[in-house]
């Protein structure tokens, strides 16, 4: 059985992480148009990249939960087909608690992008406008490796192709609203097994096969250990 999940913020939420459209999520805190578009950057790069800094200087103080656990735990013993965890999360705790088979298609806060030579390089503290590109030394023209509305997904392909072939999909923690990760679940769902993990019944909830509504930490390891029975 090949496995495609999907994760969102709601699966760090747990670990301290704020989600984005919740009561009190960072879209309540500052204006998405002000933080997270090409456009943004171009016109006061400070801000965003303070914004930025800030998420990723709170990388420190978090750790993974048990649904991330959970997760790792299922990668690393899912032998009876293909198995790939997609997420839209920038945060790094999936790799922390130990998942390896994973692609982050909205880009990752730890990495810097160059914007002379292309190049996204392992980057833990804050950007500032003097920081060089670890690949070419260019200094001043780094931003986050991160995907903002507008942009393009990040490996896409590798998603398509994965989706393609899943027999079972499972979107954990999304509010299903930012597309295209919002139209996975449609894609597939005359093949594939389709089901939702999530605090709440999401935008796309009808969409599934099989809700389970209540915190991830709680039901994700419920869900790891039926599949892995
Ligand atoms: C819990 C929980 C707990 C809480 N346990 N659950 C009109 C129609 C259709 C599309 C568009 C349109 N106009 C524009 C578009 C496209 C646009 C888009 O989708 N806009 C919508 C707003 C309408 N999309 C794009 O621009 C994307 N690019 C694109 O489409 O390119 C074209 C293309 C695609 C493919 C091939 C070729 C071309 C890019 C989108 C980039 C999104 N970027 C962000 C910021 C990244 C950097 C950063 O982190 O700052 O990504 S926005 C933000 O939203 C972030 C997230 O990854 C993303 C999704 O949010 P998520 O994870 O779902 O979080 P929330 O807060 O929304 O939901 C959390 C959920 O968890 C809730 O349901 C809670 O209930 C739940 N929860 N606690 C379990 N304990």
């Amino acid at each position: 059985m090949n496995l495609v999940i999907l994760t969102g913020a709601g699966i760090s939420a747990e670990s301290g992480l704020a989600t984005f459209r919740d009561l009190g999520g960072l879209w309540s805190q500052v204006r998405l148009e002000e933080v997270a578009t090409p456009e943004a950057f171009a016109a006061d790069p400070d801000r965003v990249q303070g914004f930025y800094n800030a998420r990723r200087a709170q990388l420190h103080q978090v750790a993974p939960n048990p649904a991330h656990e959970a997760l790792a735990r299922l990668d690393a013993a899912w032998d009876r087909g293909d198995f790939l965890l997609v997420t839209q999360n920038v945060d790094d705790l999936h790799e922390r608690a130990g998942s390896r088979r994973l692609h982050h298609m909205h880009g990752e806060l730890r990495r810097a992008r160059c914007l002379a030579c292309g190049a996204d390089s392992p980057w833990q503290d804050d950007i500032g406008p003097d920081s060089s590109c670890p690949a070419c030394g260019v200094s001043g023209r780094l931003r986050p490796h991160v995907v903002w509305f507008g942009e393009i997904p990040l490996g896409m392909e590798r998603i398509e192709a994965a989706l393609e072939v899943c027999d079972m999909f499972v979107s954990i923690g999304t509010s299903g609203r930012v597309w295209p990760a919002a139209g996975f679940a449609a894609a597939v769902r005359r093949r594939a097994r389709t089901v939702e993990i999530n605090l709440e019944a999401s935008d796309g909830a009808s969409i599934f096969h099989e809700t389970r509504h209540g915190p991830a930490g709680r039901l994700v390891p419920q869900w790891v250990e039926e599949m892995l029975r």
